[in-house]
């Protein structure tokens, strides 16, 4: 069973090259080197509307990774715990329209309806993401969307049980990664980043875009 019997003739549609990766697939090179720089102006524009911030963990401390959104729903997190919100933090606006490379990159895999939240996490050196499960959305038949920026992440997944064994991949910049189907629910994290191996992001450092539907059809 190869990716043929997965993704049949949709595969044609995607350009570069796909891998499964632990069952998951990996579409290496989806954006080129000019969509990256432009999806990267438009994030830039996104964080000036709506600054990114470090939500707090259920145990008062900051995370590393700082976090913005583009569409409806922003995923936040403090010491009452975590939620989608549909107004900035600081700013108290709504978030940006998502942009049209990422739209059509979600298009690619789901056409039923678009995204309403496009998560940013931005990774400075050292900053990483704790193994989590991906299920305050209101419709699992919905994929999980995700596109990198930047400097590589090993990015871990492991199973539906947050004590199942894990494997680890990278991710590099321009991939898109597909998170549907048996692979949707499964916990997942980024231990690091390779600091320095990219240069798209001006002071370094990774982005990383994941496209949702979180609200009722
Ligand atoms: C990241 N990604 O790559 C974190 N979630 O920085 C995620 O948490 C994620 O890549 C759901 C589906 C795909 C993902
Ligand atoms: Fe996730």
């Amino acid at each position: 069973m190869g990716l043929q019997a997965e993704w049949g003739k949709d595969m044609a549609l995607v350009s570069g090259m796909v891998e499964t990766v632990h069952g998951i697939p990996v579409f290496r090179g989806f954006l080129d080197a000019d969509e990256q720089r432009s999806l990267l102006s438009d994030l830039r524009d996104i964080a000036r509307a709506a600054p990114p911030f470090s939500p707090i963990t259920g145990w008062g401390k900051p995370m590393s990774v700082r976090i913005t959104a583009a569409g409806r729903f922003c995923w936040y997190s403090d010491r009452r715990g975590y939620r989608y919100i549909e107004a900035h933090p600081a700013t108290g606006q709504a978030f940006p329209p998502i942009p049209a490379l990422a739209l059509r990159a979600w298009h690619e895999f789901e056409t039923r309806a678009d995204p309403d939240c496009c998560l940013i996490n931005h990774y400075r050196e050292g900053a990483r993401m704790g193994l989590h499960q991906d299920r305050d959305e209101a419709d699992f038949s919905f994929p999980v969307v995700s596109i990198s920026l930047g400097d590589p992440a090993l990015f871990r997944i492991g199973g539906l049980e947050r004590g199942d064994p894990t494997r680890s991949l990278w991710l590099y910049s321009g991939d898109v990664m597909v998170l549907s189907g048996e692979n949707r629910l499964r916990f997942h994290g980024i231990d690091r980043i390779k600091a320095g191996e990219s240069a798209l992001l001006k002071d370094g450092g990774r982005l990383n875009l994941t496209l949702r539907r979180v609200g009722e059809m």
